[in-house]
C-alpha cells in the first residue's frame, strides 16, 4: 500500500481560500469515492469517481464509501486544528497510517491528549473532536494517511 501512494496515486497540491487570502494547503492530497457520493469540507467538493481494487477491500470492511488521503512529505507538512463533522458524515473516521511515524493531537473540553501515529496503525476518531496532525522539527520521513468514512449519497 506504501509503494502504491508512493508510485501510482496522483496528488494534487489543493490551496483554500480564508478570509479572503489564498493558503497553499501543507500537504498533498487525493481522494477517492463511489460515484455519487461527495465530502465536501472547507467550501471544496471531493466527489467520488470510484474506488480502485487497492482501497475497495479496506474500505468494504470498514463500510466506508469515501477515502480522504494526505501525504506528508517531511515534518514541515502538517494538519491544522480541525472537526470531521461536515453534513453527511456518519460514524467514526478510521484512520490508517502508512510511513514515518507522527502524533495527532486532539482536544475534549479542557483536556487534551496526544497519540503517536506509526506505520500501520488504525485510528477510529468520533469526527466531532477537534485533532491536528502536529508540525515537526527533528527529522522525519514521509507519512501517508488513508481517512475512511462513511457519507450520505447524493
Ligand atoms: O493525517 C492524519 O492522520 C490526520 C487526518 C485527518 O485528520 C483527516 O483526514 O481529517
Amino acid at each position: 500500500m506504501l509503494d502504491w501512494c508512493t508510485r501510482e496515486v496522483r496528488w494534487h497540491q489543493e490551496h483554500l481560500r480564508l478570509f479572503g487570502k489564498i493558503h497553499r494547503v501543507p500537504r498533498r492530497i487525493a481522494w477517492f469515492g463511489m460515484p455519487g457520493v461527495n465530502y465536501r469540507y472547507s467550501g471544496v467538493d471531493h466527489a467520488g469517481c470510484g474506488m480502485p481494487a487497492e482501497l475497495s477491500c479496506l474500505a468494504e470492511r470498514i463500510g466506508a464509501n469515501h477515502v480522504l488521503l494526505n501525504r506528508y512529505r517531511d515534518g514541515a507538512d502538517y494538519m491544522g486544528w480541525h472537526t470531521d463533522d461536515e453534513r453527511g458524515v456518519q460514524g467514526p473516521v478510521h484512520i490508517i497510517s502508512l510511513g514515518a511515524a507522527r502524533i495527532l493531537r486532539w482536544r475534549i473540553g479542557d483536556k487534551r491528549a496526544s497519540v503517536q501515529l506509526s506505520h500501520a496503525s488504525q485510528l477510529l476518531l468520533d469526527g466531532r473532536v477537534p485533532h491536528t496532525l502536529t508540525r515537526t522539527r527533528r527529522p522525519c520521513g514521509e507519512r501517508f494517511s488513508l481517512s475512511f468514512r462513511r457519507l450520505n449519497d447524493a
